[in-house]
């Protein structure tokens, strides 16, 4: 009989990726970032009353994490996944072929010995896969200890046959394929020699969602997984690896899945995709249908990225005896500029953070290079990280950069874009 109230087979999903806890935690200024980020994750996952969080991967920023790291995310699951309130998903599918590598394949909310408000489900990354004699994951160590429920995973690379977890919350099914991560060569390989098997769902009212932790953008042949390999009975893709935030739900191929990329919820380079606000989803799946609401992390420390073309050699406003103190000051003056911006980011911040900043310096000629790090200095009280700020490169125009050269970005392969290049 079908439930009378929508609300209770409207299921709630938090789905985050890559909050790499324990990243840069020797270095000063962002040692609390991932962990701060994480915890704001949790509290969201509250605030909004979810059924349960799907992470994907990259929990961790090393697979042999510091007791620290480890402490910390033990501490915040066990503030924030143990509790009185019921868990409303029923697990259908068998629980010991998911958790075959624990002593208890249990899922954690169903333990009798364990109190779970908010179950979290998470995939390994490249930087928390399994390792040492006894292949174990530092998600190992959290699912033995009862928070969080670690899946989809596979010693024998042979062959990989990915049995969804399935869950009912009311008239809702949710099938969950979870992929977690193998090095994209051996595993295009593998799809290609048919060796990926995903076995579908007999009847067809299930909502079937993947999770994997792969290259999306192409980094060379087969070093990425391409749209089409994934079966088109997937009605949703969460994306990890990629840190660039692109949640939004995107059809990248006729017919094929929606695709969603949460990024990550720490920067762990200072590139550009980094410097992206950062979000988490929050997913609603009703029957067949979906939508995933982007909830801006507030507590990611501002990261601010630009870049400068310095004088130019022969034009009137160059400096010709001292090109360098010019580039100092034009630099300088961009900076300030680049400050401001995350002073204004950080408006409704009681306590504001210093920003990240970087700066893509590009020159003419070297005698317009500066020391990068001297400079920096100056910023120490007012920037996160002032011994890197500047990266030095030389101009190149534009029509003489070599396209071979750039990584072909995600936006640049999606179905989307080719359609309007198509139009054109
Ligand atoms: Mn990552």
């Amino acid at each position: 009989m079908a439930n009378e109230n929508v609300d209770d087979s409207i299921f709630k999903i938090l789905v985050a990726t890559d909050n790499h806890l324990g990243y840069g935690e020797t270095k000063p200024n962002i040692a609390q970032d991932s962990f701060r980020a994480f915890e704001e994750i949790l509290q969201l996952a509250v605030k909004n009353e979810v059924d349960m969080v799907l992470l994907g991967g990259d929990l961790f920023h090393e697979s042999q994490p510091s007791s620290h790291s480890l402490q910390k995310c033990t501490e915040l699951l066990k503030k924030y996944c143990l509790g009185d309130k019921p868990v409303a998903i029923e697990f259908l599918s068998d629980q010991s072929e998911h958790f075959s590598h624990l002593k208890n394949p249990v899922v954690n909310y169903e333990d009798p010995d364990l109190n779970i408000c908010l179950p979290v489900f998470s995939i390994h990354g490249n930087h928390d896969s399994p390792g040492g004699n006894e292949l174990v994951s530092a998600l190992d160590i959290l699912s033995s200890a009862g928070l969080i429920n670690y899946f989809g995973r596979w010693n024998d690379l042979s062959k990989i046959e990915i049995k969804p977890i399935l869950l009912k919350k009311g008239d809702t099914k949710i099938a969950i394929y979870g992929l977690s991560h193998i090095p994209d060569q051996r595993l295009v390989r593998l799809f290609q020699e048919k060796k990926v098997k995903m076995p579908r769902v007999d009847d067809d009212d299930w909502f079937n969602i993947l999770v994997l932790h792969q290259n999306r953008a192409n980094r060379g042949i087969k070093n990425f997984i391409p749209y089409d390999i994934i079966p088109e009975f997937i009605n949703l893709v969460i994306w990890g690896h990629e840190h660039d935030c692109n949640i939004e739900p995107k059809q990248c191929t006729q017919n094929g899945p929606y695709i969603s990329q949460p990024g990550s919820s720490v920067a762990t380079s200072l590139s550009e995709g980094e410097s992206a606000d950062k979000h988490v989803g929050l997913l609603k799946v009703y029957k067949d249908t979906f939508k995933i609401i982007s909830l801006p992390l507030k507590s990611v420390r501002p990261f601010i990225f630009d870049d400068i073309i310095l004088c130019k050699p022969g034009t009137d406003d160059f400096n010709l005896d001292a090109p360098k103190e010019q580039a100092i000051n034009d630099v300088k003056t961009k900076v300030e500029e680049m400050i401001q911006k995350a002073t204004i980011k950080q408006e409704d911040n009681s306590t504001p953070l210093k920003p990240l900043i970087r700066l893509s310096v590009k020159y003419y000629t070297e005698t317009q290079i500066f020391n990068g790090i001297r400079l920096g200095h100056h910023y120490e009280n007012r920037v996160a990280n002032p011994g890197d700020m500047f990266k030095f490169s030389n101009y190149v125009p534009k029509e003489r950069r070599n396209r071979k050269d750039g990584v072909c970005a995600v936006d640049d392969t999606e179905f989307n874009d080719v359609s309007v290049l198509i139009r054109m």
